[in-house]
Order: structure tokens, then sequence, then C-alpha cells
């Protein structure tokens, strides 16, 4: 072997060794959160009964809102789905809490509430940068969600769908899967209007 055929061979072995840690630390990643979203089911499932979300003062905005796909200019992307029965908790503030959503979201199933999903808001007057949470970026900054909250209430969100598999993702922002079709309430809402960030 010449020295640069040993050369060219170390330099290879250093890429297959850099591509095997690469990959441990990408498995190891998807463990972490796969714990994480595990202690995340455990700690909420509590919340599947209603009732206790609402003494817990998780209060429901009655409306189940969904999205047509529609798209418009300078508006939020939303893929033709639900987001579903909101139910807010106005008591939580700070920075967002994997533990501590400060929404849970609900699809009416049969005149029951199932517990599908979970959502960060954060104000965008809380933070001088884009928050994320369990690696994901939120979303926005974007007006807030008319007619249920205000649209000077300018903030980030992200949801996480724990309880209800979404093809598009765990943290899509619609899930195509939820259904308003037939509930009472059910709310078509139009792509919501982004706004300046930091
Ligand atoms: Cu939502």
């Amino acid at each position: 072997m010449t020295f640069s055929g040993i050369s060219r061979f170390a330099i290879a072995a250093v890429f297959a060794l850099t591509g095997i840690g690469a990959g441990v630390g990408a498995v190891k990643a998807d463990d972490a959160q796969k714990a994480q979203l595990d202690a995340m089911r455990q700690a909420l499932a509590k919340y599947k009964d209603p009732y206790v979300a609402v003494r817990d003062l998780y209060l429901s905005t009655v409306g189940c809102v969904h999205f047509d796909g529609s798209k418009m200019e300078g508006h939020m992307d939303y893929p033709k789905g639900a987001m579903g029965v909101h139910f807010v908790n106005v008591t939580v503030s700070g920075p967002p809490d994997p533990m501590k959503p400060n929404v849970l979201i609900y699809e009416p199933v049969n005149g029951k509430l199932d517990l599908v999903g979970v959502e960060w808001l954060v104000p965008l007057a809380a933070v001088n940068e884009r928050p994320s949470l369990l690696g994901q970026p939120f979303q926005g900054p974007m007006e807030g969600h008319e007619p249920i909250i205000p649209k000077e209430f300018h903030h980030y969100d992200l949801h996480a769908w724990l309880f209800k598999d979404n093809p598009l993702g765990m943290f899509s922002p619609t899930n195509p899967d939820v259904k308003c079709d037939g509930a009472d309430y059910s709310l078509l809402e139009m792509p919501t209007k982004m706004v300046p960030g930091p």
C-alpha cells in the first residue's frame, strides 16, 4: 500500500467509525425521547376523565376546532385535519413544562370526550426567542385563534398527539384522524395569521 493508499484507508476508517457513533447517538436520542413521551403519557393519563381535567382548572373552550387545508399567504400552514376541543388552563405559566402542558385536547366520540393530545402555548411577550420542547421548535409566532382566543394574544404553540397516532407526525398541529364531524360546536377555523417574531 502506498502512503496515499494508507491515508485514504485511514480516512475511510475514521468516517466509518464516526458514522457508527452518529448512529448510536441518534438511537440514544430516540430512546430518550420515547422514555420522555411515555413518562408524559403516564403523568397525564388521569385526564382521560375530563372531570379530573376541569377540577385541575383545564376548562373546556367548547368548539371542536378543525381546518380544511386552505393555504393563505402570511398565515399558518395547517394541513387538513382537526385540533379537537381545547381545555385551557390559564393558571399554568412560566417556561413550557412537558409534564404540565397548558392545554389538553379532546376528540368528541359518540357523545364522550377522548383525550388525544396536549398543547403548550407561550405568549410572544414572555420570550425573546422561539421556544422549543422535546427537541421541537414551537410554531408561530401567530395571532390568537379567533373566536376562542382574542387575536391580540400573540403566541407560539406546540402540539403533541400523545394519546392518538397522527399520520402527519407526533408534533403536527393538526391530526387528520381526529374528527369534529357531527360534533356539537364543530368549529371550522381559517389558518391563523402569523406575526413578526423577535
Ligand atoms: Cu391547538
